[in-house]
């Protein structure tokens, strides 16, 4: 077994439910290098929601909660604000965050309290057997869009930044390097920092939406439909636009909270 797998998992968890070339072992894998390279184990929480990708954390053997559907985050900020201290990283789905859990997810990033929320974009509801999710994309077939979806979908990058987060990276599970560095990079950002990761569902949305089941030839489909944002230059139109999408330093959530706190105590007392 590879050291770092003997290191942050939990053995007796294993194996793992994710089917056969899921991507979400991808980001389980990207989360355990930034951890070991941070070298904060002990530092870190990590919460979840419910879906395929809620599953994600608790194969690591560090203090994780596995939540409800769509409540991830406020799970997480209730633990950011009794225990400041502590970085807390969430994992959810497309639907999680932005289906059943869109508006815990916009309050959060208004307030830029300190999470990292990685979320994990597979354009579907995969736990559930396919529906379609807030990110499935224009006339994408689906379990509950058989002649083809007719809604428009979110940008989940740049809702996040519209909302107020103050880190925001997009990347697919086929760039594993950046992928790590940007959840390194969120993890020691100071405020809600966000990292969306473009995913392969060979299950639901290889059957479904892009008619193609092989893992590594939808990783390739994530590439061919991409484009890395880069500084001066018109992004690709049409292509799914991955990189860093914001970095601000901004006041953060729970240091606020405790100013304000301060402040109305010390006029209190006057
Ligand atoms: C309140 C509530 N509503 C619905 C469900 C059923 N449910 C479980 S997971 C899920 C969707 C999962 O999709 P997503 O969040 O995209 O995660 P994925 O499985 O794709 O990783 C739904 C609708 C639930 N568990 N709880
Ligand atoms: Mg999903």
């Amino acid at each position: 077994m590879h050291n770092l797998s003997a290191k942050y998992l939990r053995q007796d968890a294993l194996p793992y439910i994710f089917c056969p070339g899921c991507g979400d072992g991808q980001v389980l894998n990207a989360t355990i290098r930034a951890i070991d390279d941070l070298g904060i184990r002990e530092d870190i929480a990590a919460v979840s929601g419910i879906g395929c990708s809620g599953w994600i954390p608790v194969y690591l053997d560090i203090d994780v909660i596995h939540a409800i559907h769509g409540r991830a985050i406020p799970f997480a900020e209730g633990l950011k604000l009794s225990q400041p201290k502590k970085k807390v990283i969430v994992f959810t789905g497309d639907g999680d965050c932005v289906g059943i859990g869109g508006n815990h997810f916009i309050h959060a990033a208004r307030r830029n309290i300190d999470l990292t929320v990685v979320m994990v974009n597979n354009y579907i509801y995969g736990m559930t057997g396919g529906q379609k999710a807030p990110t499935t994309p224009l006339k994408a077939t689906t379990k509950t869009s058989p002649y083809g979806n007719a809604e428009r979908t979110f940008d989940v990058s740049q809702l996040a930044i519209s909302a107020g987060a103050t880190y925001v990276a997009r990347w697919s599970t086929a760039y594993p390097v950046q992928l790590e560095k940007a959840i390194k990079k969120g993890i020691e950002h100071n405020g809600f920092s966000f990292i969306e990761v473009m995913t392969q569902c060979p299950i639901q949305t290889g059957r479904n939406i892009l008619k193609e089941r092989d893992p590594w030839k939808m990783m390739q489909w994530y590439k061919e439909n991409s484009t890395i944002a880069k500084k001066g230059q018109e992004p690709e139109a049409g292509k799914i636009l991955l990189g860093e999408l914001q970095a601000q330093e901004v006041p953060e959530f729970t240091q606020l909270l405790a100013e304000v706190r301060r402040e109305f105590t010390v006029e209190d007392n006057n």
